[in-house]
């Protein structure tokens, strides 16, 4: 049989392992009085008054208690997913809530109630009108988020802080595209529409808005996703010396001997809420050892994948002819940070400089001690500008990938919408169009498609006689 949106489904709600509550949840569709009820008299023998908290047993199939808790049933549409919902609370044993789990599944059997599918209650939230997909996916980020500052944003995307920045968008857009669409119309009212109606203007004040949320996003995101910090260098440099100094443990062994780390160590560690996973490797030398040979590709294989590098030099000898051939292989567009390290051998004191070398980019160099500590705040300052965080900002919403690509989209269309704007009126179709496009990509991201909400807007804002 397949499995619909309107089957009722059944779910441990709380997580595996032993805790004080554990909660069975049920769900049985907008339709679904009936079968709540059904379900409630078989396992609790009472029917139970809608919201309120009753203190029950829960019955086995024999009339023998499982287990004693709370029921709580949720009539529709007044509940997570908007449909009838029953919750039943009882001991958070692993064995215990399979019992009353299963317990649903007999009594549900004559209405087909089945096991749920992973988030398929928020999936039926969202069906229901009850979350955004913005704000669905924030559900689920705000359970894995594994930092305070990633919580925090979202259960600001969960109360809908990006949904309503990103409708106050779309309602400038649909506004906007309102006007463009009403002049296409009547082109014998000749009527200067670009200038009347300030849409240059109007368009600017978008797009400026867009930016602020677009940079938002992207510090979430950065919250949500972090970044991979590789360190990368000759071996003996210090590597896993400043892996142990950024993660504050003896994580990687230390030793005098060239070729100590043989495989990759990575931890991710946290700087103002930021992961940044660390990633320690093997040092890159010519070598016929075949498991240092293996070693030294993945550190290859990592440098490929980072989104920083950390190019190790003993600041004693600097740059050298190694770290030239080394350097020359790094990625592309990858910030490279040179960390000139065991600056208590030198007698200088931790820095940043940065210059510009003879091909025009940029040069970071960065002092420090990993053995005595002294220089690795400046470093983690460092990532953090790389990473592009901001102290001040204020609202960040937990944006996903799919966020970012969305409003750069949109982004893009508003900038092909002026560009047209500073022509001609006969780009006028265009910068509609792209100005539809915009609100298309916007809507992508809380998951509303629907074609028909300027004619509404249109319709709603226009008399018939005008
Ligand atoms: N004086 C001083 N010694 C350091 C410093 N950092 C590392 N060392 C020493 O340098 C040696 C090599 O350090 P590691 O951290 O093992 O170097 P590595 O780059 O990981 O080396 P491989 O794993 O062999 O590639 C050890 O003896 C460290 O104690 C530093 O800041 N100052
Ligand atoms: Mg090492």
């Amino acid at each position: 049989m397949l499995a619909t949106d309107s089957d009722p489904i059944v779910a441990i709600a709380t997580a595996p392992g032993r805790g004080g509550i554990g909660v069975v949840r049920v769900s049985a569709g907008r339709a679904g009085a009936a079968a709540i009820e059904a379900l409630m008299q078989a396992i609790t023998g009472q029917t139970l008054v809608a919201r309120h908290a009753s203190y029950v047993p829960f019955l086995d199939g024999a009339g023998t208690v499982l287990d004693r808790g709370i029921a709580l049933s949720f009539p529709a549409p007044h509940s997570y997913t908007g449909e009838h919902v029953l919750e039943l609370q009882g001991h958070g044993g692993p064995i215990v809530l399979q019992l009353v789990l299963q317990r649903c599944i007999d009594a549900g059997r004559a209405f087909g109630l089945r096991l749920a599918e992973p988030g398929e209650f928020t999936r039926r939230a969202f069906l229901n009108d009850k979350l955004d997909l913005a704000q669905a996916e924030a559900v689920a980020d705000l359970i894995e988020a594994s930092t305070e500052a990633a919580a925090r944003s979202a259960g600001r995307s969960l109360d809908g802080a990006f949904s309503r920045d990103i409708h106050a968008l779309v309602d400038d857009v649909v506004t906007l595209r309102m006007l463009v669409e009403a002049t296409l119309d009547f082109p014998e009212e000749e009527i200067d529409f670009l200038e009347a109606a300030d849409a240059r203007g109007k368009l600017a004040r978008i797009r400026e808005q867009l930016d602020h949320v677009l940079s938002e996003a992207r510090q979430g995101a950065l919250l949500r996703e972090g970044l991979s910090v590789v360190l990368a260098g000759q071996p003996n440099v210090g590597k896993s010396s400043l892996l142990n100094a950024l993660a504050g443990a003896e994580l990687a062994i230390v030793t005098p001997v060239a070729g100590t780390t043989r495989d990759k160590i990575s931890q991710t560690i946290q700087i103002e809420g930021i992961p940044l996973h660390v990633i320690d490797t093997a040092g890159l030398r010519d070598t016929e050892d075949e498991v240092e040979k293996i070693g030294i590709e993945r550190t290859w294989n990592e440098i490929g994948r980072a989104d920083v590098v950390l190019h190790l030099l003993d600041a004693r000898t600097g740059m050298n002819a190694e770290d030239d051939v080394i350097a020359a292989r790094f990625p592309a567009g990858v910030p490279v940070v040179r960390v000139l390290n065991k600056t208590d051998l030198t007698g200088v004191a931790p820095e940043v400089t940065k210059r510009v070398a003879a091909d025009g980019s940029e040069v970071c160099e960065l002092r420090l001690s990993a053995k005595q500590g002294d220089g690795v705040g400046l470093l983690r300052a460092e990532l953090l500008r790389i990473a592009g965080w901001q102290a001040d900002a204020q609202s960040v919403y937990l944006a996903r990938e799919r966020h970012l690509i969305a409003l750069r989209a949109a982004r893009e269309h508003l900038e092909q919408a002026a560009a047209h704007a500073d022509q001609d009126s006969q780009s006028l179709d265009l910068f509609a169009e792209e100005l539809r496009l915009a609100q298309e990509s916007l809507n992508s991201i809380t998951g509303e498609f629907t074609s028909d909400d300027l004619l509404g807007v249109i319709f709603s804002r226009f008399c018939i006689g005008k």
